[in-house]
């Protein structure tokens, strides 16, 4: 098969499967590195063979046609529900360790930051963006005093600092989306904070996908804000079987003409999302 008759094929196969990680940082209009400044998570890359993925006997396209193994690989991506119960929920797996090797920017309350989902191998660079329908949220946390941030294992009170929900019935905000953006409160306090960014993709049966990074930042402003009234904890504060995180069985449909394949029996717009309300400073 031709490359462009690959790459639909797999476009097709891909749709609901395609799996992503907040690796930039972007912060005074530049994009950083991949965990320049993004605490390094654990399975999340994979390297293609020479020669390509091994054929799966049967396939209707012959060996061209990798996607299954593809879809093994990138499993390990995301978190799932039961790992919403686990410490990885903070910050992606294992991204509570001590992080020496990330660096800290430097950001000012008021303005725009966001995260970029990685380029991991060229010939996925067509999935380079958020591929799932869902909600994305933002958390800030502030380190205690008397450890240094590196150090930190993100054990704390965490404020939401944005939601990104759906647009319309039919549409999520950040579907399709190469870069997640949202703006720091103005009044939040100085100091170093680990930032988490969190995407979605509400599924039944104990499937539903977390992609959850964050990065490490030094905030500037004058502060002065109140700090919310509620936190989140992560694990502690989502429920495996809350509504917002599980869907009922039957509730998600296969449908080919639904943006990323898949509808629901209701509406988006009814979505509630999991945690506290937005903390705007
Ligand atoms: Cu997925």
């Amino acid at each position: 098969m031709s490359l462009a008759g690959f790459l639909l094929f797999s476009a097709l196969l891909f749709r609901a499967r395609a799996h992503y990680n907040f690796a930039h940082l972007i912060v005074n209009n530049t994009v950083t590195k991949p965990y320049e400044y993004v605490r390094m998570v654990t399975n999340h890359t994979f390297t293609i063979p020479d020669g390509g993925l091994p054929a799966k006997p049967g396939a209707p396209y012959g060996n061209q046609i990798p996607w299954e193994e593809l879809e093994r690989l990138m499993r390990p991506w995301p978190q799932y529900s039961a790992d919403v119960l686990t410490a990885n929920h903070r910050c992606g797996r294992d991204a509570w360790r001590p992080s020496l090797s990330t660096g800290i920017a430097d950001v000012i309350a008021g303005e725009s930051v966001g995260f970029q989902v990685e380029s991991y191998v060229a010939l996925m660079q067509q999935y380079d963006n958020i591929t799932h329908i869902g909600p994305g949220l933002a958390y800030l946390a502030k380190k205690p005093d008397g450890i240094d941030l590196a150090q930190w294992d993100g054990d704390g009170d965490w404020m939401k600092i944005d939601y990104k929900g759906p647009d319309t019935d039919d549409t999520w905000s950040l579907f399709g989306q190469k870069q997640y953006n949202f703006t720091i409160p103005r009044s939040t306090p100085p100091g170093q904070y680990l930032l988490r960014v969190e995407h979605i993709n509400p599924s039944p049966k104990s499937e539903t996908e977390f992609y959850v990074n964050c990065a490490q930042v030094n905030i500037l402003g004058p502060g002065g804000g109140t700090p919310p009234k509620s936190f989140a904890r992560f694990p502690g504060t989502y429920k495996v079987d809350e509504p917002a995180l599980s869907l009922p069985d039957g509730e998600q449909i296969v449908d080919s003409k639904a943006r990323n394949g898949v509808r629901w029996l209701h509406g988006f717009l009814a979505y509630v999302p999991p945690g506290p309300t937005v903390w705007t400073g």
